[in-house]
């Protein structure tokens, strides 16, 4: 018989090599074992089994960053289940889309939402809603406490589902990419050799875990090397400035780096214990390597990745330089080729589009064939939508994005979601949403819109206000501009590149 495929078999082998080890320390100090936790995760296994969760069936999670969201995550994985964690910034009426498109058997949200998101889950058919709170109490962990401490690990093929992660897309809705058990296992043993991680890790955690970076890449890959993680709820530069001197790895989107930057007692005396520093989810400008690498002495390993693919590119840890401005080689086994718009692979130097092909590469999206077609080629590469050029040497530079996304303090905004809430608004003619340079979330949201003839536009901050009651705030445009036209070529495009060059210098400091 094959061996079981699930990736917590793999975890819960290494977390019984190592049963009085940390796997967790918190803020105040206290810790939990790798033997506790395997604990914990079967007591919650087994809540979701008692709950009618079956293998397939998805959990979904939009709550705030809590060790007891991690021992979900976890026990999603054992019990066979598909873990679907939503962005906390996400509005009842974003929420609502999700629900009706995932049709999960258990939703998992803050009490505050509970009541509001009955009547929606009822009409979508979920069988059970649970409560956790941002300290992870709640109904969840009430039932779960209550539940035997052993569990079987659900057995899984590589090809199930371990999870269901929803990106934006550039056409318009959310699409759930499908990522399985193979796609997390193959990442994280990956990333665990070519990052050099061992036991003797401390990881400082301060990135959300709803996304791939503080879930997968950070977790994963810690958890798998029986490491220990220093948990914290958010990025808090000063609790980051305190906690480094006990850390040897950082994980970070590149606001964490600026932030850092910008402290004056940020140096060498925070990263006496450090031996690596790794940056993505969106680009590091050369500025802030060499910045950083002329304060610390030690250069930053940017990386690059997907939701759909995990992680696909890394500067070298062991041998090699790392290169400011760049993102590495490909990643063992995985394959990348930079392609011409057909699909046709280029010359080294040339620019085209990342595509992408390995275990890593997830399964295509939730209820979506057509799109699932639309972004593979025929030959099973996964189309990135990012326009890089490759070295001689393989090493690759990412250069810009063929798709319209923002990427600000490294959640994606695309422009097409905005711009439909703000066309549905009074009196707008239309509209063009942009990123441009911000210091602190390297790309801010724009709006540039046009009134209907005749008709006086809602102040700024009335369409601002408006639009928080329908996005996520990190999707917000920061500034609103009125023009009586937007620029078009001749074809009637609306030229995005000539908006961000009139209003480049808009967050300059
Ligand atoms: C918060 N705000 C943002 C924002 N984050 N606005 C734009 N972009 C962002 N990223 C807004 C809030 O709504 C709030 O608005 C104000 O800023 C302050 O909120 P905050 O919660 O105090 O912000 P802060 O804690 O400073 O958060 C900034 C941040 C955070 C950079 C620490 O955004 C963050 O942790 N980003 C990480 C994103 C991430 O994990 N990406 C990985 C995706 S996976 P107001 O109006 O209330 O003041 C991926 C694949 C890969 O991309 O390769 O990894
Ligand atoms: P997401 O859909 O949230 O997973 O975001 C993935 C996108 O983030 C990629 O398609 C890239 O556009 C971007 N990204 C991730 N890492 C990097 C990086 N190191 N440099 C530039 N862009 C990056």
């Amino acid at each position: 018989m094959a061996a079981n495929a699930n990736l917590y078999a793999l975890l819960e082998t290494r977390f019984a090599a190592r049963p009085t080890a940390t796997a967790f320390e918190f803020a105040d100090a206290s810790t939990r074992s790798y033997g506790a936790l395997g604990l914990e995760v079967a007591r919650m296994a087994n809540a979701l089994v008692a709950r009618g969760v079956a293998p397939g069936d998805r959990v979904m999670v939009q709550v705030e960053k809590s060790f007891t969201n991690v021992l979900l995550y976890l026990a999603c994985l054992k019990a066979g289940a598909v873990y679907n964690p939503l962005n906390t910034a996400y509005t009842a009426a974003e929420l609502e889309y999700f629900i009706g498109d995932a049709k999960p058997k258990l939703l998992v949200i803050d009490p505050s939402r509970a009541t509001a998101l009955q009547p929606i889950a009822r009409t979508a058919g979920v069988a059970h809603i649970e409560t956790m709170d941002p300290a992870g109490a709640g109904s969840l962990a009430a039932f779960a406490a209550d539940q035997k401490s052993s569990h079987k690990t659900a057995a899984r093929t590589l090809e199930d589902l371990a999870a269901l992660l929803y990106t934006s897309g550039t056409t318009g809705r959310s699409k759930g990419a499908m990522i399985t058990h193979q796609n997390l296992s193959s990442n994280a043993l990956t990333l665990v050799d070519y990052w050099g991680f061992t036991a003797n890790d401390v990881l400082l955690h301060a990135l959300p875990v709803f996304h791939v970076h503080g879930l997968f890449v950070a977790l994963n890959t810690t958890l798998l090397a029986g490491g220990k993680i220093l948990w914290q709820t958010k990025f808090d530069l000063p609790t980051v400035m305190k906690t480094l001197p006990q850390a040897t790895v950082m994980m970070g989107v590149p606001t964490f780096y600026t932030r850092l930057l910008g402290e004056p007692a940020f140096g060498r005396d925070q990263c006496q214990t450090m031996r690596l520093f790794i940056a993505g989810s969106a680009p590091l400008l050369a500025e802030t390597h060499t910045d950083f690498e002329a304060r610390t002495g030690m250069k930053i390993v940017e990386r690059y990745g997907m939701t759909e693919t995990g992680m696909i590119t890394s500067n070298p840890y062991h041998k090699g330089e790392r290169v400011a401005g760049t993102v590495g080689y490909a990643l063992p086994g995985v394959s990348v080729r930079i392609a011409d718009e057909a699909g046709a692979k280029l010359g080294f130097g040339e620019v085209g589009v990342v595509e992408v092909k390995g275990p890593n590469v997830f399964k295509g999206y939730w209820n979506n064939p057509e799109k699932t077609a639309q972004e593979f080629r025929k030959d099973g590469y996964f189309i990135s939508g990012d326009l890089a050029m490759m070295a001689a040497d393989g090493r690759i530079s990412i250069v810009g994005r063929a798709k319209d996304l923002i990427i600000s303090g490294g959640f994606n905004v695309y422009p097409k979601e905005i711009e439909d809430e703000l066309n549905a608004l009074p009196g707008v003619a239309e509209s063009a949403v942009i990123g441009l340079p911000h210091a602190d979330f390297g790309e801010g949201v724009v709006a540039v819109i046009t009134p209907v003839a005749g008709t006086k536009l809602q102040s700024e901050a009335a369409i601002i206000a408006h639009l928080a009651t329908r996005l996520a705030k990190f999707k917000l445009p920061k500034r609103v501009f009125e023009v009586a036209d937007l620029p078009r070529n001749a074809m009637g495009k609306v030229q995005k590149a000539e908006l961000r060059s009139t209003y480049a210098k808009t967050f300059a400091s």
